[in-house]
């Protein structure tokens, strides 16, 4: 469980943390020179009933909010300490604008310094604290008065966190691991340490980790919590991870630690986008910084219906500079870069869309709705399942079961899902392509599945599936690479017929000197190729080459002169080959080649003699 402080430069954040863990935070030679906390810090707090809970305390200076967002980023709970002398100050307001679009859980406010007041300053300040959390994460939230100087109330504070923690919601240690990387350093003997708060799922120690954005893969040596080796990390647990085989360089602050390959970063994002109340509109050419974990990314946002006013909730899309690793259901803030400002935030809906310019989805979308609406954007290539979990935002099983639950799903080969009537729909559609390939060339064994794929809309996958259905179904039957209605076979119907007899009888009119293909073609005054070609699968004619077709028994009885006018063993020219079959040079050399090539004769420097002689 991870507490995190936030609140106005100087009102008492780190000496709080130190009055109640024991820990200065506060470590950097900077730090102390200024008297202000410029890096994060990390602390262990025991919290009676609840254990020992990760306190991480940010830094107040307006110049450091990016750092404070990256502290409070996966918190469970916020500290947010005010001193009772000042009460509410810019920073204050900022922060909890911050805890308020990160959907943090709730917390305690820290009323500090009462040393330095007296009570009825003490009973206005606490008032006017109470009024400006409304409708915030801490409206309910217990305001404790105290004094880090006297101790006072620092009892309270621990009660009060232990409370605040006891409602928090249970979290699954088999959901997908992801670690925000929100410090790297290198240990002399150990190398590469990087620590964060376990967004969800577990890792044991040894296991191989994927580190994004640069997509290495690593070896866990070691992990430690609080301080102290532990065999597997815990989902809301700080933890400091030993990793083998990167430098520090490679796992900079932002960096994400993933072990399952669900998880794709992306560059446009389907999220619910809403400004804070004093923000100027944003429209959609206005460059933004998107905060997701400890991410921080030039982005524009695209709202639906123009530019985005503060105050609604609205459908965006997020076009983002570079690929985030986003789940639905992800918290992010918006800033401006300069002047640096928290204008807004919202809620990722979906991570992964899989069209380039996706329309935007409402947030109130059931879990089931923003399946179907995957399935329906997908079309004929479904959705991939591999990701599924990402998308909706629960653990895999989960996904794994909806995606079981729906009758009217089918899966593909290659592990996506898709409707059944896409599936259907493909079917028919299949049956029509054939039947008209059937009817353009009614000579064609049938039509090549390459030609199937292509023609119709839907992965390669589902084509392979309604082919399947269809073939079960007794509807088509496939041959080869090819696919046929079943029971259809080519045949010479109609002109075609007439084609083929005119053919055959000129090829056998010519005997051994056949006219070419393009002869044929302009005596018959169109292209015989198609006839010829399926009279050649029909056994009837043989192409010599393929300008060049001979009837299938005159080109036999051609062979046989040949083979009978040549010796065993004899290497015979060209010349005495010509008197043998007394062809022209025309027609000769083509069927000698034809010979060469059909194992008839063997050629040789020469001239060629009878093959197995
Ligand atoms: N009198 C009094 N002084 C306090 C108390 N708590 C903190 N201080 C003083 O307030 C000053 C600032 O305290 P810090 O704890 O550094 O404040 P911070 O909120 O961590 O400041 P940043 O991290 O820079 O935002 C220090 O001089 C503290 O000694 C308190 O309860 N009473
Ligand atoms: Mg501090």
């Amino acid at each position: 469980m991870i507490i995190g402080t936030a609140g106005h430069i100087d009102h008492g954040k780190t000496t709080l943390v130190h009055a109640l863990t024991g820990v200065d935070t506060d470590r950097l030679p900077e730090e102390k020179k200024r008297g202000i906390t410029i890096e994060l810090g990390f602390a262990p707090l025991e919290l009676p009933g609840v254990g020992v809970a990760g306190v991480v305390d940010v830094p107040g200076h307006e110049a450091f909010v990016r750092t404070m967002l990256a502290g409070a980023t996966g918190i469970d709970l916020a500290l947010l300490v005010i001193a009772a002398d000042e009460g509410m100050m810019p920073q204050t307001r900022e922060h909890l604008a911050i805890l308020s679009l990160l959907a943090v859980h709730g917390g305690v406010v820290a009323l500090t310094k009462i040393d330095l007041v007296d009570d009825e300053w003490l009973a206005l300040v606490s008032e006017d604290v109470r009024a400006a959390l409304a409708g915030s994460p801490l409206t309910d939230a217990a305001i404790v008065p105290v004094s880090a100087t006297t101790g006072a109330g620092l009892g309270a504070i621990r009660e009060a966190l232990g409370s605040a923690a006891s409602r928090l919601p249970a979290r699954d240690p088999d959901d997908l691991f992801r670690m925000p990387v929100d410090r790297s350093f290198t240990v002399k003997g150990t190398g590469t340490v990087v620590t964060g708060t376990v967004w969800s799922g577990s890792l044991p120690a040894d296991a191989n980790v994927r580190i994004i954005p640069s997509g290495r893969v690593a070896r866990v040596r070691g992990i430690q919590s609080h301080g102290t080796a532990t065999s597997r990390a815990l989902p809301g647990a700080r933890v400091a991870l030993s990793i083998a085989g990167v430098e520090r360089d490679d796992v900079p602050r932002g960096s994400w630690i993933i072990t399952d390959t669900e998880w794709m970063p992306a560059k446009t994002l389907r999220a619910d986008v809403a400004l804070l109340e004093d923000a100027a509109p944003l429209g959609p050419r206005t460059r933004v910084r998107f905060h997701l974990g400890t991410q921080d990314v030039g982005a524009r946002i695209v709202a639906a219906g123009g530019a985005l006013g503060p105050g609604t909730i609205r459908g965006a899309r997020v076009l983002l500079d570079e690929p985030v690793l986003a789940r639905a259901g992800d918290r992010f803030v918006l800033r401006l870069p300069s002047p640096a400002a928290t204008i807004g935030g919202g809620r990722v809906v979906d991570p992964m869309p899989a069209v380039a310019r996706p329309r935007p989805w409402l947030a109130e979308l059931t879990l089931e709705q923003r399946f179907e609406a995957m399935l329906a954007e997908g079309a004929g290539h479904g959705v991939a399942g591999r990701g599924l979990a990402v998308r909706l935002g629960v653990a895999p099983a989960a996904a794994a079961s909806l995606a079981a639950s729906y009758p009217g799903v089918v899966g593909t080969q290659d592990g996506r899902l898709i409707a059944r009537a896409v599936v259907d729909g493909a079917s028919a559609r299949a049956a029509e392509l054939i039947a008209a390939h059937h009817r353009q060339a009614p000579l064609d064994p049938g039509m090549p599945l390459a030609a199937l794929r292509s023609a119709l809309a839907v992965a390669p996958s589902v084509v392979e599936l309604a082919v399947a259905s269809l073939s079960a179904g007794g509807v088509i039957e496939t041959v080869g690479a090819a696919a046929r209605i079943a029971g259809w076979s080519p045949s010479l119907e109609g002109p075609l017929g007439k084609i083929a007899e005119a053919l055959s009888e000129r090829l056998s009119a010519a005997g051994r000197e056949p006219p070419s293909v393009a002869e044929l073609a302009a005596e018959l005054g169109t292209d015989p190729r198609p006839v010829l070609r399926f009279l050649e699968r029909t056994g009837s004619v043989v192409a010599v080459d393929e300008d060049r077709y001979y009837l299938a028994s005159e080109l036999a009885a051609l062979v046989e002169i040949l083979r009978g006018g040549m010796l065993d063993g004899r290497v015979y020219s060209p010349a005495e080959l010509r008197d043998i079959t007394t062809l022209s040079r025309k027609y000769l050399i083509p069927f000698l080649e034809y010979c060469d090539r059909h194992g008839i004769t063997v050629r040789q420097d020469t001239g060629r003699k009878r093959a197995g002689t």
